[in-house]
């Protein structure tokens, strides 16, 4: 096989959950210019159609549905609908995920635990429905979308690198588990990247933007279309020895100190 074709994903369906935007929605573009077909799901109708709208202008045929990420049930229903409309589910991105920015002595229970429902087990009910029709087909790939607090802590992300750290471990138990039946499961571990999410801190007031600037040597936000090349690389028979491993995509924030102020 020529060296190029391995990077291809025609004939693949994948499934990029939360992905009516953001990273979610670049790395679909990107799986799907490498040839899948893409389907996702997001919490309301309301943003499937505006995912597919979106999807539709970038010229790129996606099937949504809703489906929230933390219901074991509707979860194994939607893998089903799947695998009966499409053939098969060859490729899972877990990349929904959500974040609440409270210092933690502050943080209720219940929002710790939300944040580790969607962002942790979330990709454990998932994984969970489609590896049995990845053991049967012989072959899979699952990519969890995991975050630099999968190595680092910050004030106020306390459930958050919680559960991204929990989903760095999930990541290389899945490989363990499911690796000798031609499952690979890796991460891509973001650094900061310009979406809603980060909306936030990416404001002019807010001095934590010029802190991450100073953080990464590219000197810059990281964009969704950063991400796109490392998910169709892990996506396809380009990483088929690759298992358990993080790739992270952060413009060397984990390798610097930081600029001298
Ligand atoms: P985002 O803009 O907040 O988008 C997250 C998507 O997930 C939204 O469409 C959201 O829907 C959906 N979602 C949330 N909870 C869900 C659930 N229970 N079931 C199904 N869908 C759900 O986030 P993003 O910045 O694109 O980040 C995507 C992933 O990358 C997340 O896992 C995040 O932790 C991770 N990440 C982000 C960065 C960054 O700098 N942006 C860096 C590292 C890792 P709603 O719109 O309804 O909330
Ligand atoms: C934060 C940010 C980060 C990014 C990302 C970094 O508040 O620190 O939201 O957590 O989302 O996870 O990799």
């Amino acid at each position: 096989m020529n060296v190029l074709e391995q990077f291809s994903l025609k004939g693949k369906v994948a499934l990029v959950t939360g992905a009516s935007y953001g990273i979610g929605f670049a790395i679909a573009k990107g799986l799907s210019q490498a040839g899948a077909t893409i389907v996702f799901n997001d919490l309301s109708e309301e943003l499937v159609e505006k995912g597919l709208a979106s999807y539709r202008e970038a010229g790129i045929r996606a099937y949504g549905y809703v489906c929230d990420v933390t219901g074991e049930e509707q979860v194994a229903d939607f893998v089903h609908q799947i695998e009966e409309t499409f053939g098969s589910l060859d490729i899972l991105v877990n990349n929904a995920g959500i974040i609440k920015r409270i210092p933690m002595c502050d943080m209720s229970a219940e929002d710790f635990r939300k944040v580790i429902d969607v962002d942790l087990t979330g990709p454990f009910i998932v994984s969970k429905a489609a590896i049995p029709g990845m053991i049967r087909r012989g072959h899979g790939k699952i990519i969890n979308i995991c975050s630099m607090m999968s190595e680092l802590g910050r004030e106020t992300v306390s459930a958050y690198a919680a559960a991204k750290g929990g989903l760095k471990m999930l990541t290389r138990n899945i490989a363990s588990e499911y690796g000798a039946y031609n499952i690979q499961c890796n991460g891509i571990g973001p650094g900061y990247i310009a979406t809603p999410q980060t909306a936030p801190l990416r404001t002019p007031d807010n001095p934590f933007n010029s802190f991450i600037i100073a953080k990464t040597p590219a000197a810059r936000w990281g964009t969704p279309e950063d991400l796109m090349g490392t998910a169709v690389f892990l996506a396809s028979d380009a990483s088929n020895f690759i298992n358990g491993q993080v790739v992270y995509v952060d413009g060397g924030i984990l390798a610097y100190i930081g600029k001298q102020p």
